[in-house]
C-alpha cells in the first residue's frame, strides 16, 4: 500500500511539474490542475486513485510538494516545475547563506558557468546544509556548495521562497559560490 502511494506521488509530481499530458490534462497559467480532471486522467493511465488518496498524498508528502486551493477543487505543485507556470512566488529577503547540493562531476562546469536552472524554472537552494547534501546524493557523489545569498541580494538578485520552504533564484554566478 505504502509503495503504491509513493509511486502515485512520483507520477503526480511528473504530471504537475513536467508533463501534464501524461494524465491528459492541462495546467492553468498558475500551475493549477482541476482535481476531478486529474483523478479521471490518472485513472485512465491504469492507476488506482480517488479523492481520499489524493488528499492523503498531499497531506503526508515528506517535502510538502503539493497544495490544494481553498475548496480543494484545484491542486498544484509548489515548486520544481519545468513547464512554464507562475506559482505566484513572493520575493523574499534570503538568509545570508544558502546551500546547493550537486554531484562532483558537475563541479567544473558549475565553477565556470555558475548554477543554472537546467531543465527547471529556478535554481533550488536550501537553508540547511543537510537538505542540500541529500539533494546532491540524488545525482552521484555529493558536494555541497555555499552561496553568498546576502551579497547576491545586495547586488539586486531576486530570491523567492516556495510554499514548501525551498529557496529559488534564477541563477547563481560563480563569484558567489564556494565549497
Ligand atoms: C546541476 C528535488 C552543470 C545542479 C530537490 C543539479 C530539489 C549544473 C542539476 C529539486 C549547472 C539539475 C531540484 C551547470 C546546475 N553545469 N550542472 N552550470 N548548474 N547544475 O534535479 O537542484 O524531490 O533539476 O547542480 O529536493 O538537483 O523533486 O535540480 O545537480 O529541491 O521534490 O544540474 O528536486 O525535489 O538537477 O533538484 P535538478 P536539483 P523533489
Amino acid at each position: 500500500m505504502e509503495k503504491s502511494k509513493d509511486k502515485l506521488s512520483v507520477f503526480l509530481s511528473l504530471v504537475l511539474r513536467h508533463k501534464p499530458e501524461a494524465a491528459g490534462i492541462v495546467l492553468d497559467k498558475n500551475g493549477w490542475a482541476n482535481v476531478e480532471e486529474l483523478i479521471e486522467g490518472i485513472k485512465k493511465t491504469g492507476r488506482n486513485i480517488n479523492k481520499i488518496l489524493l488528499q492523503e498524498i498531499v497531506r503526508t508528502d515528506q517535502k510538502g510538494r503539493y497544495s490544494f486551493n481553498e475548496d480543494e477543487t484545484m491542486i498544484r505543485a509548489n515548486q520544481g516545475h519545468s513547464v512554464l507556470v507562475d506559482v505566484e512566488l513572493k520575493e523574499q529577503i534570503p538568509p545570508d547563506i544558502l546551500y546547493h547540493g550537486t554531484a562532483t562531476r558537475f563541479l567544473k562546469s558549475i565553477q565556470k558557468e555558475g548554477l543554472k536552472p537546467m531543465s527547471r524554472l529556478y535554481v533550488h537552494l536550501s537553508k540547511e546544509k543537510e537538505t542540500a547534501q541529500k539533494v546532491g546524493e540524488r545525482h552521484g557523489k555529493p558536494v555541497v556548495l555555499k552561496i553568498d545569498a546576502k551579497a547576491m541580494y545586495e547586488n539586486g538578485e531576486k530570491f523567492y521562497l516556495s510554499a514548501n520552504g525551498v529557496w529559488l533564484t534564477k541563477s547563481v554566478a560563480p563569484s558567489y559560490l564556494s565549497e
